[in-house]
């Protein structure tokens, strides 16, 4: 169940702006918050999100930080909420009702939503020590800003796929919960394929890490270096198997059955 929780027009003091005088003397911010809450249907605070400590929170923000532009900072306010209290998704509004426009208007105000989305990523490496490259790029996700690694399926040894000669590759899966977009998320996934020295000289060839997304929420990406659901995943057992273990019941956006099922399907082939 996602409860609304909203703090209307908080009323703070801060020193955002691009004008010099604005940094100095500053002005009224004017903030919103609505936050979608995942809580049982108790009568327990602890459940939802104590809405003076945000408010409390978003003050805090408005008073100490200095941004430039009200976008940056209803961003930092609504990654901060995401981050420190019990919120799936959140919609900030600042609002600047004394902006220096010089003409006679109510606010200006920007509104932006954040949400924690769900990724799946697979894991594989087939050169030198498997199971430290698997292990490091898990921590390495768990240590990465926006990131929470909610859990790791079972290593397995598989048979390589797709034709090239070469040794056995060992293979996992993990789910993710991230603030990241796609695009941001793949960078980051790069960078640690070239922490474990990863080289890119036969295309499929031996590899130390491989990190593919192949799901993120129920996205379909398309672009020349982007395809989730992952390519293909639905004939690899080494992508399905661990990826039933953590997720089953997830359907596949594109060919519309879960995981399960296209396991069992790819398994009676
Ligand atoms: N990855 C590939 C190609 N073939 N085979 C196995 N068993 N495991 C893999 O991770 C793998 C593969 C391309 O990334
Ligand atoms: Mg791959
Ligand atoms: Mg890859």
């Amino acid at each position: 169940m996602l409860d609304k929780v909203i703090i209307n027009k908080l009323e703070c003091f801060g020193k955002h702006g691009v004008f010099k005088e604005e940094n100095v003397l500053g002005q009224k911010f004017v903030v919103s918050a609505e936050m979608l809450v995942s809580r049982s249907s108790n009568d327990d605070l602890a459940t939802s999100v104590n809405y003076g400590e945000v408010s409390l929170f978003i003050d805090n923000i408005v008073r100490n930080k200095v941004f430039k532009l009200i976008e940056t900072l209803a961003e930092n306010i609504a990654e901060g909420i995401l981050k420190n209290f019990n919120v799936h998704e959140v919609t900030v509004k600042v609002e600047k009702p004394w902006a220096p426009v010089g003409l006679p208007l109510k606010t200006v105000s920007v509104e932006i939503t954040r949400e924690w989305h769900t990724a799946y990523i697979a894991l594989g490496s087939n050169l030198g020590d498997k199971q430290k490259y698997l292990d490091d790029a898990v921590q390495g996700l768990a240590d990465t800003e926006d990131c929470i690694v909610e859990q790791v399926s079972d290593y397995l040894v598989t048979e390589p796929y797709g034709g090239v000669e070469q040794d056995v590759f060992l293979n996992g899966a993990l789910k993710l919960r991230t603030l990241l977009t796609p695009e941001e998320l793949l960078d980051r996934l790069h960078e640690l394929e070239q922490a474990a020295h990863r080289e890119r000289i036969v295309h499929w060839g031996p590899r130390t890490l491989d990190l593919d997304i192949l799901l993120y929420d129920q996205m379909i990406i398309d672009t020349p270096v982007l395809h989730v659901p992952h390519i293909d995943m639905e004939n690899r057992d080494f992508v399905l198997i661990p990826l039933t273990e953590l997720a089953p019941y997830y359907r596949h956006p594109v060919l519309n059955k879960t995981i399960s099922q296209l396991l069992k399907e790819l398994q009676a082939k």
